[in-house]
């Protein structure tokens, strides 16, 4: 049996660098001979992609209630690890997954006021006991954040969806949520400053990867 891959997620507020680093990490990992499966929360099959829908879409009509948007992010977590995730580690592949359950402790938690003990207790039901091996925790200012969003807003980018039409205190619970996940399990989730120019950040990246992930490494 070959053996269980490495499950690594990259977390934080939007505009950070997730996606763009996300592709740097990949590229990291396969030099050195991993067989990566880059995916994504929510999302990561065509059904979970069809319930990130659901989940962004602004809505004035009807409001998404905060339950029932809990309940979706968990649908298609349990859908993307049956179908995607699973699978890939127990072929041996490596998984980097943009976003993760962090992310729904932050949002949900953090950002709608849900209970973190209840979270819990879905977490617990969708991934029986899997976590992530590593998280790196992209983490900068909000207000600075949001510029780099504002530009790619203006520079012709995509609308603003539901979570990103949220306001100022929302986006700062989700980052206070963050960190304090990260400062309950800093042996898994590793913090690297975002609020620097790209080749910053990739250096400080490569200095988590050869510490942590260096030694996970197939001889
Ligand atoms: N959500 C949830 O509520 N609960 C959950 O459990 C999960 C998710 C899993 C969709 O996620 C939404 O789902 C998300 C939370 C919710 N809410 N929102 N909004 P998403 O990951 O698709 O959305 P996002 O975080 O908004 O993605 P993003 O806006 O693309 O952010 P990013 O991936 O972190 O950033 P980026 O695209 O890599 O970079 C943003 C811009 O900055 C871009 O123009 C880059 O070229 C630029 N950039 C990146 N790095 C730098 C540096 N270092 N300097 C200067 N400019 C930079």
């Amino acid at each position: 049996m070959p053996q269980r891959g490495r499950f690594i997620t990259l977390e934080g507020g939007e505009g950070v660098g997730k996606s763009t680093n996300l592709a740097w990490v990949a590229d990291w990992l396969a030099a050195r001979g991993v067989e990566v499966v880059r995916t994504r929360e929510p999302g990561g099959t065509s059904r979970a992609e069809a319930i990130r829908q659901l989940l962004l879409a602004p809505s004035a009509e009807e409001p998404l209630d905060s339950d029932a948007e809990l309940l979706l992010v968990f649908a298609a977590r349990a859908q993307h690890l049956a179908r995607c995730i699973r699978p890939a580690l127990a072929r041996g592949a490596w998984v980097l997954c943009d976003r993760f359950t962090d992310a729904t402790f932050a949002y949900q938690g953090g950002g709608r006021g849900i209970a973190a003990e209840r979270i819990a207790e879905l977490e617990a039901f969708v991934q029986q006991g899997l976590e992530p091996d590593l998280t790196l925790l992209l983490d900068m200012p909000v207000a600075a954040a949001q510029q780099r969003l504002q530009s790619r807003l203006t520079s012709g980018g995509a609308a603003r969806d539901r979570f990103e039409q949220e306001q100022q205190r929302f986006f700062e619970a989700v980052r206070e949520a963050y960190l304090a996940r990260a400062e309950a399990a800093p042996a898994r989730v590793a913090v690297v400053d975002a609020d620097a120019p790209l080749e910053g950040v990739r250096e400080r990246l490569a200095e988590v990867l050869e510490e942590r992930v260096a030694p996970w490494l197939p001889q």
